[in-house]
């Protein structure tokens, strides 16, 4: 049985990562391992003492070219730095006429020709910790998280789920702009930022709300940021749900596609070469792991060796593209390999197998130098945004098998349950209290006025340059012509 720790961390058994080989490294101490005999014209070990000088062959030209030009090639690979981190041995190479000696892959010949099939990994398992009842399915497996983290965990999953009703709600009588709800995905974002570091470095992709919670971000910013009020930290330039917080390490969330993908490997790699044994998670939906900016994030990150994970929730679609016509290999875990990442592929919908793949991911990523990527399963139960009518690409009993019975939500309340750690009187009176919580922070939000429409150009040069002083001395104009038009009264002087 794991051992639990006053903080709820426990020492895990191994997890199911897909591993890839590191550095095969040389025996320490090895020498050129290679000498030439006459007779076979292979490469052998030579004897411990090396050859006697009686045995010695004379090498032709070619073969002491060939003889020198392995030595020299043993001591590249041998130096840090030079070469692939692939180190070859005798053992490995006894041959060097019939093995192959390509810099860019560790592989025999093969004499037949056959195309690898695409799902040579296929069907990679969904490691899981819960069943759908809350029961602990391995023992071994089970985190033993104390209460309090366990109802703070269930808290700020309820609590986001709140928040997306009203503001959803708000959206639709047209109060805000946009919005873009977490319903079904609060397990992945509660469960990875439980396992993190608080300094560790947040880039999300926007459905990761439920991360700045868990951070502590309050609901008046939440609610701010979506109303682009005065109290909005971007001062109401940026989308709803667009939210940054350089105090709780989470990076501003920008709409393109992916491109948080190589940040995130960026900033990580400068992490590690400041050795501040921090980490960097980088969330992304399945559908942007189809961006060009994902192969480079996941390729970068490999090959410099950073501490990062790689969070991608699979929620079943892109926008209205499902999961079946977005790939046809094995979802995102199974190119992890193809990359070098060690990979994991977890229910999303558990959130203590979430915890303990991101807890392990982040603690090897750190203490280790390698890049992680966990799959986490999960559904996106509400539609894409506030701009998307999901009825027109699934069907109703689709969206109400995960709202009934595979909830994240659910499954932690029974565990709650199971546990005697919860009762129905508390479940009525957290979501009263978490509902006039939220209330009482959009209520506020609505009232207060928007910010000053000349802060449109600034924040962005030190010295504002002359186009945009042109544009913002235009819209003044604009505006003390044409001001009754529009809604002045509502916006800061
Ligand atoms: C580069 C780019 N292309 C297209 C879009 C439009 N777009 C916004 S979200 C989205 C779907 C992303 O799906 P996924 O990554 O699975 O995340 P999910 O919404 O499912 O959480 C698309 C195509 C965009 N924002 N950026
Ligand atoms: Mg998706």
């Amino acid at each position: 049985m794991p051992a639990a720790s006053a903080s709820g961390a426990r020492s895990h058994a191994p997890l199911p990562f897909l591993t890839v080989p590191r550095s095969r490294a040389a025996p320490p101490g090895a020498t050129p391992p290679y000498a030439l005999t006459h007779a076979s014209r292979r490469f052998t070990t030579p004897p411990p003492g090396g050859p006697s000088p009686a045995a010695k062959p004379r090498p032709s030209a070619k073969m002491a070219a060939m003889a020198a030009w392995r030595a020299l090639r043993w001591r590249l690979l041998r130096t840090p730095g030079s070469g692939p981190a692939r180190r070859l041995s005798t053992a490995e190479f006894p041959s060097p006429e019939e093995k192959p000696q390509f810099p860019g892959a560790s592989a025999d010949f093969a004499d037949r020709l056959e195309f690898i099939q695409p799902n040579v990994i296929s069907g990679i398992p969904i490691y899981r910790v819960m069943d759908r009842q809350g029961h602990i399915v391995s023992p071994e497996e089970d985190p033993q998280l104390p209460k309090e983290l366990v109802l703070k965990l269930y808290k700020t999953m309820t609590l986001l789920n709140t928040m997306d009703r009203i503001l959803y709600e708000s959206q639709r009588q047209g109060r805000i702009s946009f919005y873009m709800t977490n319903y079904g995905e609060e397990g992945t974002h509660v469960g990875s930022a439980a396992a993190l570091d608080d300094t560790d470095l947040v880039f999300g992709q926007y459905r990761e709300a439920g991360v700045l919670m868990y951070r502590g971000y309050p609901l008046d910013l939440f609610m701010a940021q979506c109303y682009g009020n005065t109290s909005d930290p971007g001062k109401g330039r940026q989308m709803p749900v667009h939210y940054g917080c350089r105090d709780r390490h989470f990076v501003t969330i920008s709409s393109p596609l992916a491109t948080q993908i190589p940040q995130a490997v960026g900033a990580a790699y400068a992490i590690k070469r400041a050795d501040a044994n921090r980490a960097v998670i980088c969330y992304f939906g399945e559908g942007a792991a189809s961006e060009g900016d994902a192969h480079a994030g996941f390729n970068f990150a490999a090959t410099l060796e950073c501490p990062i994970v790689f969070f991608c929730r699979n929620n079943g679609y892109a926008i209205s593209t499902p999961t079946s016509e977005q790939y046809r290999g094995d979802g995102i875990a199974a190119r992890g390999p193809g990359y070098g990442l060690l990979s994991i592929r977890v229910d999303g919908n558990d959130v203590f197998a979430v915890y303990n793949a991101t807890k392990e991911a982040r603690r090897r990523a750190v203490a280790e130098n390698q890049p992680f990527l966990i799959e986490a399963m999960t559904y996106r139960i509400g539609h894409h945004s506030t701009s998307d009518d999901s009825s027109a690409y699934r069907s109703v009993d689709e969206v109400n098998y995960w709202d009934k019975q595979d909830h994240p939500i659910s499954r932690l309340r029974h565990y709650m349950l199971n546990r005697g750690w919860w009762d129905e009187e508390e479940e009525k009176g957290w979501r009263k209290s978490s509902r006039k919580m939220v209330m009482e922070a959009f209520e506020q939000a609505e009232r207060k006025l928007k910010p000053n429409p000349q802060l449109l150009f600034s924040d962005v040069y030190r010295e504002m340059p002359p186009h945009l002083r042109r544009q913002r001395a235009a819209l003044e104009r604009h505006l003390q012509h044409y001001g009754e038009h529009y809604p002045l009264e509502h916006f800061e002087k």
